[in-house]
C-alpha cells in the first residue's frame, strides 16, 4: 500500500529536522506529537518524518499512511484526527535521486473519547436508592473509564446548573434537600471535551419517622406472657440503622431494631419509642405505643339496690369495686361502653329506663396496668308495674270485713319480702291506712284503691283501678212483678219494682238483670209494651242516700217471662148437636191460666165477602171473670168465638177458633138437601149438597172429623158438588149470605171399601112418619136388606 509522495521544498516553521542538504543519508525515524497510545478523535496529533544527519539537505519526504490523504511532502504534518486516521505512519526522504530507507512504521491509534460515568459514596446509595438524609455526608465521583494518566479537567453540572468542582470528585457533607438533583459531568483534555454522562439523581430527605410495633398486637396482655417489642424505619431496610430506645423518658440499653421481653410484669407497661442513627444522622423519634400489662385481679360490680327485679323509673346504682385496689388511682372502663362518656367513675346512679336492661361489667385502670374484667352483672329493668286491688267480695257482710289484696303487674315476686314493696292504701282517695303488707281488712264501705311503692326516693307503681266496697244493712229489698203474672205476653205492660221495707230510709236503687234491655236504677221499672227482650232475672238493691257505702244485699232473682207469641184461646161449646130445650155451655180456656183474665164472648155471622165471619157480641158476653157462659133457648145452627183480656191498659188475646152448635131442625128459612139422601156413602160417590131457601149467596160448611172448619170448593150456585173420600166425613151446613145458618147433617165416607153401607135419611124423620133403611154394597146400586117403621 505504499503510496510514494514528493516531498517538494520545504517552507514550514519547524526547526529542527529539515530535508536539505544532508551528505550522509540515513534511516528516518516517524514521531507523533502527542505520543500518547491513544488518540481521542478530535484532537491534533502532529506527525513528523526525522532524518538523523540530513539537517542541511534539501530532502523531499515520500509518507506511507493509513489514510490515502496524507499528499505532505514535508516532514511533519498536523492531523485533526478521526478513529479512520488509525494505522500505522512511515516515511523516506529523498534528495536528488536517491531516497533512504523507509522508517520504521509507528503507529497511531485513535478512539472515540470514552463517556464519563457519575457514581455516589458511600455505596448503598448506589445500590439501593440514592436517597440520603440530610446531614449525611455523600460524595459524587466522575469517572472515566480508560483515561487515567491523562490530565483531565471536569465540568460539573446538576440539573441544568454548571457548579463549581473542576475535579473528578464532588464532596457533599451535611447534605441538605437543596442538594438533591440530577448530577452530570464531562472530562476535558487538551482541547477536546467528553459527552455529559448520564443523570445520577440524588435525593435528600429527612430521614424517615420509626414506628414501634408490639407483637402479639393485642390491646390486653397478661402478665407472664411475652412481648416483642420492634422499631420498624420504613425505607431505611437496608441501611446500617443504630437503634435508640425509650420506655417514658428513660432510655433502654437496647441497640438492636427489636427485642423481646418474656415474662412480663407490671413494671414493663409503658410508652415504647424508638429512634434510628445512620452514619451521623438521628431520626426523629417515633410515636409512643403503649404497653399495658393485664394483671390478675378482678374488680366486681354491684347493684344497689340488689332487687332482681327492677322497674322503669326507679334508680339504681351500679358501682365497680376493686378488691385490694383501694387507695390506687385508679380509673375506670364500663360495658355497656356509654358508661364511658368522660370523667368516668366506679359509680353510676342511673334513673333506669327499660333500655338499660343489660350486663354491666368493668374493669380498672392505672398507669400502665389493666386489671381483668369483672363478671358480667344483669339488670332487667322492667315496665312501670300497675296494681291492682281485689276484693274476696264486694260487701261487707253484716258485722264483718273485706279482704283487699294489692298486687303489682307485671311482678314475679312482689310478695317476697326481698322485693322491698311497701303497699300504700287509699279510701275515697285519702290514705287512710298505714304503709302494710299487701294485704288489708276492711269493715267500712268506701271506694278502695291502692300502689305499691320502694326505695329512697320511694318509687310508686301506678295505681290501681278502684274497687268499691259497700257496707251491708239488714234491710232486705224484694222484686214484685205488677201485675204478678208468671207469663207475660209481648205488647203487656208490667211493672218491675224494688221494695225495701223498714225504717225511713231513703234509697238509691241498682238493679241487675241479665234481660237485654236493663233496668234503669230506679225503684220501679215500668215495662209498656214488653217483649222478649225484657226476660230476664231481676235482682235490686239499695243504696242509702245518706251514706252511699251502706247498701242492703241482692234481693232474690225473680224471673220475668215475655212471650213474644200472642195467646189464643181454645174454645170448647157443650153440646154439639142441640136438644130442645137445653141450654149451650161456652167454655173459653187460656193456655196459663192466671187470675187477670177476664173473657169475650161472640156470636159468629157469616159474611161471605169476607171468606170468613165476623163477630157480634153475645148479650152480657163482655169481659165476664168466668171462663164459661150458657145460653139458653138456642134452637137454630150458629157459631161462637171468645177471646180474653187482661191489665190496664187492657191487653187483648187472638180469638179463639170458632166452633159451632148444629141443629138438625130442618123447619127453618135455610136448609141443606143432600143426594143421593143418606148418611152413609161409598168412597168415590158424587154427592151434591144443595142449599135451599130464599137467599142469593150461599156457602157450604163442612167441619170434619179432625175438627178441621172448610168450605166447600166447587160450588155452583147453590149446589156443592163432592167426590167422596175418607176425609169428608164430617158436619155439613149452608151459611147465607145474609147470614143465616141451614140445619147440619152428618155426612160420612165408608172407610173400608167392600163392606156395606146403611142407606138412611139425612135429616131426621118426623115422629111417627115411616122410613126405609136399606142396606148397600159397592157393587150392587141398592140391595134392599131390612124396612123399619116406626
Ligand atoms: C293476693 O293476690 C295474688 C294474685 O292473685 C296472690 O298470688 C296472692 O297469694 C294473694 N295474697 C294473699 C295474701 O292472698
Ligand atoms: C199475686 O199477687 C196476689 C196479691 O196481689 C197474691 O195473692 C198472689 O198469690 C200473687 N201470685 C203470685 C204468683 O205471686
Ligand atoms: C237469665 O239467667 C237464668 C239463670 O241463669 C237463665 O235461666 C235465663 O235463661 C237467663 N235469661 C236470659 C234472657 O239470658
Ligand atoms: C150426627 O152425628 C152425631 C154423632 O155422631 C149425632 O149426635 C147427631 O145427632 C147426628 N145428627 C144428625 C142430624 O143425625
Ligand atoms: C123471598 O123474599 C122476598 C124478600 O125478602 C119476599 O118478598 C118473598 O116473598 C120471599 N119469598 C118466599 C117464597 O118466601
Ligand atoms: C550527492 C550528490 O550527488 N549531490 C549533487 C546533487 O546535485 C547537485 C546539483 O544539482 C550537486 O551539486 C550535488 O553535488
Amino acid at each position: 500500500m505504499g503510496h510514494s509522495l514528493l516531498c517538494m521544498m520545504g517552507f514550514f516553521l519547524l526547526s529542527t529536522v529539515i530535508c536539505g542538504n544532508a551528505e550522509v543519508p540515513s534511516k528516518p525515524t516517524v514521531t507523533l506529537q502527542p505520543s500518547w497510545t491513544q488518540i481521542y478523535s478530535g484532537e491534533t496529533v502532529t506527525v513528523r518524518c526525522e532524518i538523523q544527519g540530513g539537517e542541511g539537505a534539501q530532502w523531499t519526504c515520500e509518507w506511507r499512511a493509513a489514510k490515502l490523504n496524507i499528499r505532505e511532502t514535508s516532514n511533519e504534518h498536523s492531523i485533526t484526527v478521526t478513529e479512520s486516521d488509525s494505522g500505522g505512519y512511515s516515511c523516506r526522504g529523498r534528495r536528488n535521486s536517491s531516497w533512504t530507507e523507509w522508517s520504521d512504521t509507528i503507529t497511531l491509534r485513535v478512539i472515540a473519547p470514552p463517556k464519563p460515568t457519575v457514581t455516589l459514596q458511600p455505596s448503598w446509595t448506589q445500590i439501593y436508592s440514592s436517597v440520603i438524609y440530610s446531614g449525611e455526608t455523600v460524595t459524587v465521583r466522575c469517572e472515566i473509564q480508560g483515561g487515567e494518566g491523562a490530565q483531565w479537567t471536569y465540568e460539573w453540572r446538576r440539573g441544568q446548573v454548571n457548579i463549581r468542582p473542576t475535579s473528578s470528585e464532588y464532596r457533599i457533607s451535611r447534605a441538605t434537600e437543596s442538594d438533591s438533583g440530577g448530577y452530570r459531568c464531562r472530562g476535558r483534555r487538551s482541547s477536546s471535551w467528553t459527552e455529559w454522562s448520564d443523570i445520577t439523581t440524588l435525593t435528600v430527605s429527612s430521614p424517615p419517622k420509626p414506628t414501634v410495633t408490639l407483637q402479639p398486637s393485642w390491646t390486653q396482655i397478661y402478665s407472664g406472657e411475652t412481648v416483642t417489642v420492634r422499631c420498624e424505619i420504613q425505607g431505611g431496610e437496608r441501611a446500617q440503622w443504630m437503634y435508640e430506645w425509650r420506655r417514658g423518658q428513660k432510655n433502654i440499653h437496647e441497640t438492636s431494631s427489636e427485642y423481646t421481653i418474656s415474662r412480663l410484669t407490671e413494671s414493663h407497661g409503658g410508652g415504647y419509642s424508638c429512634r434510628g442513627r445512620r452514619s451521623s444522622s438521628w431520626t426523629e423519634w417515633s410515636d409512643i405505643i403503649t404497653l399495658r400489662v393485664t394483671v390478675p385481679s378482678k374488680p366486681t360490680v354491684t347493684l344497689q339496690p340488689s332487687w332482681t327485679q327492677i322497674y322503669s323509673g326507679e334508680t339504681v346504682t351500679v358501682r365497680c369495686e376493686i378488691q385490694g385496689g383501694e387507695g390506687a388511682q385508679w380509673t375506670y372502663e364500663w360495658r355497656p361502653a356509654k358508661l364511658n362518656t368522660p370523667p368516668t367513675s366506679n359509680e353510676y346512679r342511673i334513673t333506669v329506663t327499660q333500655s338499660d336492661s343489660g350486663g354491666y361489667s368493668c374493669r380498672g385502670r392505672r398507669d400502665y396496668v389493666l386489671t381483668y374484667l369483672s363478671e358480667t352483672i344483669t339488670l332487667t329493668v322492667s315496665s312501670k308495674p300497675k296494681a291492682e286491688l281485689r276484693a274476696d267480695r264486694t260487701a261487707v257482710p253484716v258485722g264483718g270485713s273485706v279482704t283487699l289484696n294489692c298486687s303489682l303487674t307485671p311482678s314475679s315476686s312482689s310478695s317476697s319480702p326481698s322485693s322491698g314493696w311497701k303497699y300504700y292504701w287509699y279510701r275515697d282517695g285519702k290514705s287512710f291506712q298505714p304503709v302494710t303488707n299487701e294485704q288489708i281488712s276492711v269493715s267500712e264501705g268506701g271506694l278502695y284503691s291502692c300502689r305499691g311503692g320502694r326505695g329512697e326516693p320511694v318509687y310508686y307503681t301506678e295505681d290501681s283501678e278502684s274497687v268499691r266496697t259497700d257496707t251491708t244493712v239488714s234491710n232486705r229489698p224484694v222484686v214484685t212483678l205488677y201485675p204478678n203474672w208468671s207469663e207475660i205476653y209481648r205488647g203487656e205492660t208490667i211493672t218491675v219494682r224494688c221494695e225495701i221495707h223498714g225504717g225511713d230510709t231513703e234509697w238509691d236503687y241498682e238493679w241487675e238483670t241479665n234481660s237485654t234491655i236493663k233496668a234503669p236504677n230506679q225503684n220501679e221499672y215500668r215495662i209498656r209494651s214488653a217483649s222478649s227482650s225484657n226476660s230476664g232475672n231481676y235482682r235490686c238493691k239499695g243504696r242509702m242516700k245518706s251514706s252511699q257505702h251502706k247498701t242492703t244485699e241482692w234481693s232474690d232473682s225473680v224471673t220475668l217471662t215475655v212471650s213474644d207469641n200472642k195467646p189464643r184461646p181454645v174454645l170448647t161449646v157443650s153440646p154439639s148437636w142441640l136438644s130442645p130445650g137445653a141450654s149451650v155451655t161456652l167454655n173459653c180456656q187460656v193456655e196459663h191460666p192466671s187470675a187477670g183474665w177476664s173473657f169475650y164472648w161472640y156470636k159468629a155471622v157469616p159474611d161471605l165477602s169476607e171468606k170468613s165471619s165476623s163477630y157480634e157480641l153475645l148479650p152480657d158476653g163482655s169481659g165476664t171473670a168466668q171462663d164459661s157462659y150458657i145460653i139458653h133457648g138456642q134452637t137454630h145452627t150458629a157459631g161462637y168465638v171468645c177471646r180474653a183480656g187482661r191489665g190496664d191498659p187492657e191487653y187483648h188475646t187472638d180469638h179463639s177458633q170458632p166452633k159451632f152448635v148444629w141443629s138438625a131442625d130442618v123447619h127453618s128459612a135455610a136448609s141443606l138437601t143432600v143426594s143421593p139422601d143418606r148418611v152413609q156413602h161409598f168412597t168415590s160417590d158424587s154427592v151434591s149438597l144443595t142449599c135451599e131457601g130464599n137467599f142469593t149467596e150461599w156457602r157450604v160448611r163442612k167441619f170434619s172429623e179432625d175438627g178441621r172448619l172448610s168450605d166447600c170448593r166447587r160450588i155452583t150456585g147453590s149446589t156443592c158438588s163432592i167426590i167422596t173420600s175418607k176425609s169428608d166425613t164430617a158436619v155439613y151446613w149452608c151459611e147465607s149470605g145474609s147470614g143465616e145458618f141451614s140445619s147440619a147433617v152428618n155426612i160420612t165416607v165408608q172407610n173400608d171399601g167392600n163392606g156395606p153401607i146403611l142407606v138412611s135419611p139425612v135429616h131426621p124423620v118426623t115422629e111417627g112418619a115411616s122410613v126405609s133403611l136399606s142396606c148397600s154394597l159397592k157393587t150392587q146400586k141398592y140391595f134392599p136388606m131390612c124396612f123399619l117403621s116406626q
